[in-house]
């Protein structure tokens, strides 16, 4: 990110956080990565999509952030590389070998690094430090834990991985309940505990990520949530519904196959306890008077990156109008 590409009006000096999962939301940690200097942002990517597949550690969350914060992922596709190559799949096809899951030549250099790095004993955070610097990104990406946590979901077709579910079977199978295995014995890792405790945290961003498989996963670590619970700056989520659909990916399904409503309202209720402010889309404002807690209505489709930037700013003046409620109903410690 060249400085050039700061436009840091309007934040102020303060640091935020930014939780984020897949696709929709790298694309807000990106917007936020072209509004704040570099040293003002930390990204924490959900490591609940994670999984061993051929002998290697593939982290998707963390590796769409990445791509997409260097410029370089496939924007149509949401994952993955632009430009990418498939003769490493198509070697592999020959050979009677697993292509259910697509590894680009190039995307294959990084779950090779990842995992020789790994195996060397580097935490999933070191790794994921060393491939932003070597990829020229500049702000703080930082995996939710260092711990295995995995996503599992409940399904009529049976308990399946989350890439199984996801991928596999295309999100098809109706889901009945969504488990992440290993996040009730595991920790925060102390870079993003220290990120949460910086004297200058100005506000914390949920990013628009499908909340029940990208966010949840670290709700479901115990001192995450609590960390999150006892925050005194800001917290804004970012609505993924909009209009009463999802832009991409199961979340409206899912909400459906659950029994809530498809709405912007349900993901503030999801969030309940744990959020100062919820942005919802402009075409969504008539729910803000009913959501029980402060809303912000903006546009939230963000289909350039000056529709990223925008959402980026409007999500941090909203963090920083909160700012005076916030600490007066904290009272002050
Ligand atoms: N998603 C797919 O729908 N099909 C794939 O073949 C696929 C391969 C893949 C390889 C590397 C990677 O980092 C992500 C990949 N994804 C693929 C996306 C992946 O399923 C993510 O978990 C989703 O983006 C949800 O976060």
């Amino acid at each position: 990110m060249t400085s050039a590409g700061i436009h840091a009006a309007g934040t102020a000096g303060g640091s935020y956080v930014a939780l984020c999962g897949g696709v929709g939301g790298a694309k807000l940690a990106l917007g936020l990565a072209n509004v704040l200097p570099a040293d003002k942002l930390s990204i924490i990517v959900n490591t609940g999509d994670d999984f061993e597949h051929l002998g290697l550690h593939v982290s998707p969350d963390i590796d769409t952030v990445l791509y997409t914060l260097a410029g370089l992922s496939n924007a149509e596709q949401g994952w993955g590389l632009a430009g990418e190559t498939w003769n490493f799949m198509g070697a592999l096809e020959r050979l009677g070998g697993p292509t259910w899951f697509r590894l680009g030549d190039q995307d294959l250099a990084t779950h090779i690094e990842r995992t020789e790095r790994l195996k060397r004993g580097d935490t999933l955070t070191a790794v994921t430090d060393h491939l932003r610097r070597k990829l020229g990104i500049a702000p703080a990406i930082l995996p939710m834990t260092d711990d295995p946590v995995a996503t599992f979901v409940t399904t009529d077709a049976g308990r399946l991985p989350f890439q199984s579910y996801f991928v596999a079977q295309q999100c098809r199978p109706r889901v009945t309940s969504i488990e992440f295995q290993g996040a009730a014995a595991a920790k925060p890792t102390p870079a993003a505990l220290s990120a949460l405790a910086r004297p200058d945290l100005a506000g914390l961003i949920i990013c628009p990520s499908n909340p029940w498989l990208s966010v949840d996963p670290m709700l479901a670590i115990p001192s995450w949530r609590k960390a999150l619970s006892e925050l005194h700056v800001p917290r804004v989520a970012v609505t993924p519904i909009i209009g009463g659909r999802a832009i991409k990916g199961p979340t409206a399904k899912i909400m459906s196959e659950f029994g809530l409503d498809v709405s912007a309202a349900s993901i503030a209720a999801h969030y309940r306890g744990l959020i100062d402010g919820f942005m919802l889309d402009e075409s969504d404002a008539a729910q803000s008077a009913d959501l029980g807690l402060p809303a912000m209505a903006a546009p939230t489709i963000m289909r350039t990156l000056d529709d990223r930037i925008r959402l980026a700013r409007a999500t941090i003046a909203f963090c920083r109008s909160l700012s005076g409620s916030r600490l007066v109903s904290k009272g002050t410690t």
